[in-house]
């Protein structure tokens, strides 16, 4: 029972079959490719293996719309990429360890980097659907951690500095803001998109935060991307809906996937 096996334990085994499925004993970097970041799979690079994320111990097939199930090895630049299609959500109900299992995952199987993405709502007016923003820092609003113990890990600087700084390199239009993550399914009530704000939020998703924090939990440099598809609840009049996620995604993937070919270079 999968329930039952330390956290690091599960991951380690999952790296192991990874490793034996991938033929790759290690990798550099990984990518957690969020809602809608499906179609910028292919523009990162050709895979040399890919593994369905059902055959590897602890994780399983992700049930969102706009996800895909597999895990990819990817030579970027002499770089071994480690790219995640797919991720599990909190809202799914399997609780945070399968959350951030991918994460360790991929510390396990030696990756230094982890990039980070998804698809957020916008909450500044300025932001355009279809426009990627660099986090800057993030607000945990899932009342959980991934972490639990005596454990004080410090979170000053989470999304990397120098990440940062080569993601402005490759692409100095960038934006950079603060995302907070809650625990969904449902989107935000316009008062609660204006409580996001007054908080110091530009960005509001459902996902990210706890990945990152267990990241960085295990020595792991965390760089996040929200790609805007729509904006936040009230702003537009609009009804907000998953499928518009989903098609923004679509529109933006070869800018995005680009982007993540670049990063995973200069890594
Ligand atoms: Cl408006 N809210 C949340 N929680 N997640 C989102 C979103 C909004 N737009 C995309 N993902």
């Amino acid at each position: 029972n999968t329930n039952d096996t330390q956290p690091s334990e599960l991951a380690a085994t999952a790296a192991s079959v990874l490793a034996e499925r991938t033929g790759a004993e290690r990798h550099d970097i990984a990518i957690v490719l969020g809602s809608g970041w499906r179609p910028a799979a292919d523009v990162i690079g050709d895979p040399e293996a890919e593994v369905q994320l059902g055959e590897l111990p602890g994780f399983e097939t992700p049930s969102a719309v706009g996800h895909g199930s597999t895990a990819r090895s990817v030579l970027v630049g002499g770089k071994r990429a480690l790219v995640l299609l797919g991720r599990t959500h909190l809202y799914e109900g399997r609780g945070v360890a399968r959350v951030v299992h991918g994460v360790r995952t991929a510390a396990a199987a030696g990756v230094k980097t982890v990039l980070l993405t998804n698809a957020a709502g916008g909450l500044r007016e300025g932001y355009r659907v279809g426009q990627p923003v660099i986090i800057s820092d993030h607000l945990n609003m899932t009342a959980t951690s991934p972490i639990t113990g005596a454990n004080f890990v410090d979170l000053v600087d989470l999304y990397s500095h120098r990440l940062r700084a080569v993601a402005k390199e490759v692409d100095p239009s960038l934006d950079e803001g603060v995302y907070a993550g809650l625990p969904g399914p449902h989107f935000e009530t316009p008062a609660e998109i204006r409580m996001l704000r007054t908080l110091g939020a530009d960005l509001v998703g459902m996902s990210t935060v706890l990945e990152a924090i267990a990241a960085r939990a295990a020595g792991v440099e965390v760089f996040g991307l929200s790609l805007v598809t729509n904006l936040a609840a009230g702003m537009t009049g609009e009804p907000l809906s998953h499928e518009e996620v989903i098609e923004a995604g679509r529109a933006a993937a070869e800018r995005m996937g680009g982007l993540l070919r670049e990063l995973v270079v200069r890594a």
